[in-house]
C-alpha cells in the first residue's frame, strides 16, 4: 500500500467539469481507496496562446504497480477525450502520479516524483492542502521549503 500524489489538469471543454469527471473515475480504481481532493486553482498556461488552466491534486492509498496505475490514469485520459497531437497541447485532461509513497521510479514511460512539480505553484499549493509540511521529496527538500521558494503568484483559487 503506498500514498499516492495525482495532479490533474484541463484546459479545454468545461475544465471543471472534466475534474470532476476525473475524481469519480479515480474513485472507482481497483485495489486503491480515493483519500482526499484539493481545492480547485486556476492559472494560465506555462505556454502562451493556451487557454487558462484548472488544477488540483488527489490523495489516494493503492496497492496498484505504478505502471498498472499509469495505464489506468492514461485510460481515464482517452476516457474523457483526450488527444495527443502535440507534446504540452492544450488537452481535456492530464493525470500526472506525483508522488508515489517515497519511490523514486525512473523507467522510460515513469518518472516519479513528476518532472518539475517542484517548482510549479499550481501543483504544490493543491498538494500542500493534503499533504503534511514536513512531506520529504526525493531531493531531501520538504513541501514547506518548495513552498517558500514558490510564490503563490498567478494563482486563483476557485469558491
Ligand atoms: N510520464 C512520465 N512520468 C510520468 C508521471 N509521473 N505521471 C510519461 C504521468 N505520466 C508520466 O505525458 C507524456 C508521457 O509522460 C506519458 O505517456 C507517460 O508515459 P502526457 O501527459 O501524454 O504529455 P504532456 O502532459 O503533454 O507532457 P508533460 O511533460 O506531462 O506536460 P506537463 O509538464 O504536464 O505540462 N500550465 C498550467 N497552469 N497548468 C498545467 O497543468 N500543464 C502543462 C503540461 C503546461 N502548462 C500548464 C499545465
Ligand atoms: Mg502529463
Amino acid at each position: 500500500m503506498a500514498r499516492i500524489y495525482i495532479g490533474m489538469g484541463s484546459n479545454l471543454a468545461a475544465p471543471e467539469e472534466q475534474l470532476r469527471s476525473a475524481i469519480e473515475a479515480l474513485a472507482q480504481l481497483p485495489a486503491s481507496q480515493l483519500l482526499s481532493v484539493s481545492g480547485f486553482y486556476q492559472s494560465d498556461s506555462l505556454l502562451p496562446g493556451q487557454p487558462r488552466y484548472t488544477n488540483a491534486v488527489a490523495a489516494l492509498d493503492s496497492d496498484l504497480q505504478p505502471l498498472v496505475l499509469l495505464d489506468a490514469l492514461q485510460a481515464i485520459e482517452n476516457q474523457q477525450g483526450r488527444e495527443r497531437n502535440e507534446r504540452w497541447g492544450p488537452r481535456t485532461l492530464d493525470l500526472d502520479i506525483l508522488l508515489f509513497g517515497d519511490r523514486l521510479i525512473d523507467e522510460p514511460r515513469l518518472k516519479v516524483p513528476h518532472y518539475h512539480m517542484q517548482a510549479r505553484p499550481f501543483v504544490l499549493y493543491p498538494l500542500a492542502e493534503l499533504a503534511p509540511a514536513e512531506l520529504q521529496l526525493a531531493d531531501g527538500r520538504t513541501l514547506q521549503e518548495l513552498l517558500a521558494a514558490c510564490p503563490f503568484v498567478g494563482l486563483e483559487r476557485l469558491p
